[in-house]
Order: structure tokens, then sequence, then C-alpha cells
């Protein structure tokens, strides 16, 4: 077994050491099940590189969290959902916004800080939010939009509107207040809300075994009597059946579920981390797993052939193009001086 080192004896957070099934069996699928679920990730990723070049060259501003090696966990759990239902999310949320259905033009534009944003350009990379699509943030403090998701799902359920809530967070934001609180009310008043713990294996530079006495995330459940779920998150149809339990769940007898997915996140933990806490090796064994490689192949096994995933790949090129094409034409956003306080 790997560990960090002599003075560090905990095993380094491999595939071997984390991950919660054996067997690698894949799931049964149809190339009309997989083929957009793909899409969708290849198109996140292409969308979160885009930004990375953006940022570099210095057009987007503040702090850019990227989800680059997760796609197959907000792909997978949103593509569970009915259209009318609410996502939440933390500051590593553009993939979940574009999945909820935002597009790429209006979360590029946002990040850039243009009038165009689907924030106008006035809430950049952490607080992306769409009424239009019920995705409801973007939020840049750890674990303090879980009670907001489980107010959502307070509403759903007075209203009897009979919609479900997804609350996506990293393990981090386990050992949060908020977390606690809206854990702990979900469960009480039976909220129709599905909490998502992205267990990236770090929370920023911190291994999970520094910061959780108990490295399973999920069983914070059991203190409360809400139903549990724990799975490995690189098949995004695994992902999109067990959530789906989750979701049916909520929507059929109104019960919260706390649902942890192992993945990891490919790059730093935002632009400015070089990830110096992890081994290159480390990496590179995690990248081995790719979502998105896995999934490509999976395609091929289930019969779509080879110049029909080309031309997936080529389309989507083409969207995450011209939505970095409009978001670099488009007006920066001004409407910001409105807002500004007095200075002096
Ligand atoms: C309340 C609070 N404390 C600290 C921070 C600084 N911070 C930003 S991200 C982060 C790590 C969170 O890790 P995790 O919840 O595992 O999510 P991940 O970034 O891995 O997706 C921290 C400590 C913050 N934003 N909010």
């Amino acid at each position: 077994m790997v560990t960090a080192s002599a003075s560090d004896p905990k095993p380094v957070p491999t595939p071997d050491n984390v991950r919660v099934e054996d067997d690698d069996q894949p799931i049964a699928t149809t190339a009309a099940e997989l083929g957009p679920l793909y899409r969708q990730m290849l198109a996140i990723r292409r969308m979160e590189e885009a930004s990375a070049k953006a940022y570099s060259q210095g057009k987007i501003g503040g702090f850019l969290h990227l989800i680059i090696g997760q796609e197959a966990v907000c792909v997978g759990a949103t593509a569970a959902l009915e259209k009318d239902d609410y996502v939440v999310a933390t500051y590593r949320e553009h993939g979940h916004a574009y999945a909820k259905g935002v597009s790429a033009r209006a979360i590029l534009a946002e990040l850039y800080g243009k009038k165009t944003g689907c924030v106008k350009g006035l809430g950049g990379s952490m607080h992306i939010f769409d009424k239009a699509t019920n995705f409801l943030g973007g939020y840049g403090i750890v674990g303090g939009h879980v009670p907001i998701a489980a107010g959502a799902a307070f509403a759903s359920k007075y209203r009897d509107d009979k919609r479900v809530t997804l609350c996506f967070f990293g393990e981090g934001a386990s050992t949060i207040g908020g977390f606690a609180e809206g854990l702990s009310l979900a469960a009480l008043w039976k909220l129709p809300v599905v909490l998502i713990c992205e267990n990236n294996q770090y929370s920023m530079g911190t291994p999970v075994y520094r910061s959780l006495a108990v490295e399973d995330v999920s069983l914070r459940a059991v203190a409360h009597g809400m139903a549990r779920d724990r799975f490995d998150g690189d098949d995004v149809v695994k992902v999109k059946q067990r959530i789906a339990e989750a979701v049916e769940r909520a929507r059929t007898t109104g019960e919260p579920t706390l649902v942890e997915v192992v993945t990891y996140r490919f790059r730093g933990h935002s632009m400015s981390d070089p990830g110096l806490y992890r081994t290159k090796d480390e990496v590179e064994e995690w990248k081995r797993r790719d979502p998105l490689n896995r999934s490509r192949a999976r395609l091929l096994e289930v019969g779509m052939p080879e110049a029909d995933i080309v031309a997936l790949e080529d389309d989507v090129r083409a969207e995450i193009e011209d939505a970095v094409k409009f978001a670099e034409d488009s007006p920066a956003a001004d409407e910001y001086k409105k807002y500004v306080i007095k200075e002096g």
C-alpha cells in the first residue's frame, strides 16, 4: 500500500485505496442514453479548459475552481431530474449549471464579467445563478448553501409542487455547521432533497483523513435516521441510476437522502493551486479512470459508430468556440457601479 511518508502512514488516495467497489462491471446502457451524457461531460470539460486558458490570459478575474475529472457526478445526477427540479451547488459549479441547462455562452460570459452572463457579469465564477433553469447557485461559503437547499426543498413541500432539490458539496463541507443544520432539518421535516457529497479526496490541499475522524461521509445520515448511499463516480450511467433512486424517494415519500460519490479532481483546488500536496503518479493513476474516456469506450461497446462520436465531439468543439467568442465579444458589465459602496 502506498503511503504519503514514513511519518504519515495513511494511504494516499489512489483509486485502489478509496474506491467503493472493486469490480468494474459496466452498467447496462444504450447509445441513446449514454451519448447525450457523454456530450454534456465533454462540453463541460472543454468549457472548463477554455476558462482556464482565459484565466491564464487575464481575461477572467477572481477565483476559478474547475471540475475537471468530476464531470460524471453533476451530469449523471442532474440527468435523474425533471426539468423543474432545483439544483444548488458550491463555487465549483460551472458544470452543474451547464448540466441543468444554462448555456455555455451564459456561463462563460459570466466568468468573463460580461453583461450577457447569466448574472449580468456581476456574480462571476462562484455565483452562477439562473432562474429559468432553476439553477439556484453557486455559493462561496463552504457548506453555507446546504440550509439554502433545505429551504428550497421546504418550499416544494409547502407548495406540494413535487419538485426535488439536489444539493452538491465537497467532503470538506461536511465539517461545517451549515451542513449539520441543513441535514438535521431535512431529516426532521422530511424535505425532498438529495444531498450529494462529491468526495474528491481533498479539501483544498487537505486529504480526507486529516479532516474527518470518520471518512465515510454518508454515515452522517445514520445519526438522523436518513437514507444514505455511497458509490464511485466515474461511470456516469451508474451515477444517474443511483441518484435516480434517491430522487424517486424524495419525490414519492418526501424523504431526503445523503449520497457520497467518490471522485477526484485532476487539477488544483483553484487556478492558483499547483497541487504540491500530491504526487504526479497519484494524479496519473486517477486519470487512467477518466470518466470521459470510460464513457467514450463504452459508447463504442454499445454500438455507437466512431464517426458519430467524432461528429459529436466536433459539435462540442464548435459550441464551446462559439461560447468563447460570444463571451469575448460581449460588453463588460457596468451595472456594478450601482452597487459599489461609496469610497472614503
Ligand atoms: C466557511 C468557509 N471556510 C473556508 C473557506 C475557504 N475554502 C474555500 S474552498 C475550501 C475547501 C472545501 O473543500 P470541499 O468542501 O471538499 O470542496 P472541494 O473544493 O473539494 O470541491 C475552503 C476551506 C470558505 N470558502 N468558506
